[in-house]
């Protein structure tokens, strides 16, 4: 006979148990598009205990749809040795184009994140930061999207970190929280603000999406779409390659700031 309390129990034990493991990590990403999933595959794999938290139902933000819902991604050569290390399957279209199946990639790259040890909780918003007495960032605050979208009135938890990254995209969500909540905060571009992403220019948007990846506020790092986003970077179109080289670059900085 099967017990219905038991699955409830089984659900919500196991769940709060993985939450409270949680509450304090070495590193909080916010945003689950190719550029955070990649990230938490190389710091998990690295021994840093990496949580990530993800606004919606589903994984890997605009890399689902491929381009105007026609769900293959290209990459360039750059990107190239990314995909094959999570053993995803490329098509030479041309020289230095691949295509790939959008949904295959992003399963991948969600079980490479949690095969090396990262853990994803799904349905939930990031909606703020933690900050140290030096106004250094170090930590998040989250609540349901479920409670977001509702609009309700309900206080928020706390999560611990060492560091953060925003990989929520172009709408660069963490960052813009710092800057309207800390009194005098400049970011790490040469306005020091947000300088919004430029428009359309595939080949200058990847390139210059490896500079535009840093630490833009101390504690706080940017990686993907937000990272452009921020340093004024160029958008470049349902070509992925760079994104998955921001994730790695990313983790790489935090690696060495945390790791030495
Ligand atoms: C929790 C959040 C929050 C929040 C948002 O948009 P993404 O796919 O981001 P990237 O940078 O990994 O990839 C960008 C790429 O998909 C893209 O848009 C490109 C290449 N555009 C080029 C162009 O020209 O348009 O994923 C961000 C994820 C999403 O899943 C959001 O739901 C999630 O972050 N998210 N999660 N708390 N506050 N805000």
């Amino acid at each position: 006979m099967l017990d219905e309390t038991i699955i409830t129990r089984a659900i919500i034990e196991s769940y709060t148990k993985d939450f409270v493991d949680h509450l304090k990590v070495d590193v909080i990403i916010a945003g689950a598009g190719p550029a955070g999933l990649v990230a938490a595959k190389y710091l998990a794999q690295s021994g840093l205990k990496t949580v990530l938290f993800e606004r919606k139902l589903s994984f890997g933000g605009g890399m689902l749809g491929g381009g105007i819902m026609f769900n293959k991604i290209v990459v360039q050569d750059d990107g190239r040795p990314i995909l094959d290390e999570y053993k995803i399957k490329l098509e030479q279209f041309e020289p230095n184009y691949y295509v790939a199946d959008a949904i295959e990639t992003v399963a991948k790259l969600t079980a490479g994140a949690i095969d090396a040890g990262a853990k994803i909780f799904n349905l939930i918003s990031v909606e703020d930061v933690k900050i140290n007495e030096k106004m250094e960032v170090k930590g998040v605050v989250v609540n349901w999207t479920a409670v977001e979208m509702a609009k309700l009135h309900v206080d928020p938890v706390t999560f611990k970190s060492n560091c953060v990254i925003d990989a929520t995209g172009h709408d660069v969500e963490v960052v813009k929280t710092v800057l309207r909540k800390i009194p005098n905060s400049k970011l790490n571009t040469s306005t020091g603000n947000i300088m919004g992403e430029l428009p359309m220019n595939a080949e200058i948007g990847e390139k210059i999406l490896l500079e535009t990846t840093k630490e833009i506020y101390p504690g706080l790092y940017v990686a993907g779409m937000a990272a452009n986003a921020c340093s004024g970077g160029q958008r470049m179109g349902p070509i992925f390659g760079g994104m998955l080289l921001s994730g790695k670059k990313v983790s790489t900085l935090i690696k060495e700031k945390l790791l030495g």
